[in-house]
């Protein structure tokens, strides 16, 4: 198995101390070393916000982009790189609310990637604000008399929307976060993990000790194939909050749709002096 520390970059963060995007690397670091997938094989796509500096503190190839839009380079990427491993990481605001619209139609075209979302239901980088996955009532600066609307359920909704494969973990619990990881970077599609990562600065409610007293493990007789169970899981949050594969199945990937394209990959990009002589053409 290859070394964790390859994927790890040699340079400080600006993480606080605590933040649950540390054992959440680590994770991913076990992950890829688990697969073997070396950090030039795979690459970290991500927006804004805390989750979304992942790329400045981790080893393969990546990408920052704008608040909201990490899904859009991320599908660009595995479309013109087919054996590239993408890893679109988003946080619950980066994921669930600016980039919800790309959220909808990343599941309908499966392309297959897998979608990281550092679920810590605030808005972290922007001192915490409430996020689309905050509950109702809880009070922040910029909603001085409590958060009023419901808070969005990231798992019913891909249910919903027939997505191929939707999960939840914790980082708290390293070894289920590894193999929730690796199962959705194996799957062959849209795979949504969304990952519950405590924000121990700006949302005192969903602490470690809070997840920690509510996650279990999905029962071992769980058929995660059947969608009506999985709805019925999807609805569980509160005293009880599921991890593991909630649903999953296997459905026609985006690439498929195009099929004149080249499944083998011209890493040197196109041919210089021939667009030099097209553009010459053309000016
Ligand atoms: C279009 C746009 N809206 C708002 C912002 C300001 N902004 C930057 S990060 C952020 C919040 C990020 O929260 P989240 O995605 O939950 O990630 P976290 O920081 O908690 O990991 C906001 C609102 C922005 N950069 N661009
Ligand atoms: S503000 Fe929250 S999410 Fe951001 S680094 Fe600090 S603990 Fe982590």
């Amino acid at each position: 198995m290859a070394k964790t520390d390859i994927y790890e970059a040699d340079r400080d963060t600006t993480w606080c101390p605590g933040c649950g995007n540390f054992p959440l690397r680590k994770a991913l670091a076990e992950a890829l070393a688990g697969l073997e997938l070396k950090p030039e094989n795979a690459a970290v796509i991500t927006g804004i916000g805390q989750a979304a500096k992942l790329p400045h503190y981790f080893r393969t190839n990546g990408y920052n982009g704008l608040h909201g839009r990490a899904l859009p380079p991320a599908v660009a990427a595995k479309l013109s790189n087919p054996e590239l491993t993408v890893i679109a990481a988003t946080g619950d605001g980066d994921g669930y609310g600016e980039g919800g619209n790309h959220l909808i139609h990343t599941i309908r075209r499966n392309p297959d990637i897998a979608h990281f979302v550092h679920n810590n239901q605030i808005y972290g980088l922007t001192k915490g604000q409430a996020s689309p996955t905050t509950y109702p009532g809880i009070e922040t600066e910029v909603q001085p008399e409590g958060v009023t609307s419901e808070p969005f359920n990231p798992i019913s909704f891909a249910v919903g929307m027939g997505a191929s494969f939707i999960a939840r973990s914790f980082v708290g619990d390293r070894d289920h976060l590894v193999k929730m990881m690796q199962a959705a970077i194996r799957h062959k599609g849209y795979a949504l993990l969304d990952i519950l990562q405590p924000c121990v600065s700006f949302n005192k409610v969903n602490t470690y000790q809070w997840y920690s007293e509510r996650v279990y493990q999905l029962e071992d007789d769980y058929d995660n194939t059947d969608i009506n169970a999985a709805f019925k899981k999807s609805r569980e949050w509160g005293d009880k909050i599921p991890i593991g594969i909630i649903y999953q199945q296997k459905k026609p990937v985006f690439r498929e749709s195009f099929p004149h394209l080249s499944d083998s990959i011209d890493v040197d990009g196109p041919d210089k002096a021939k667009v030099k002589n097209l553009i010459d053409n053309f000016s």
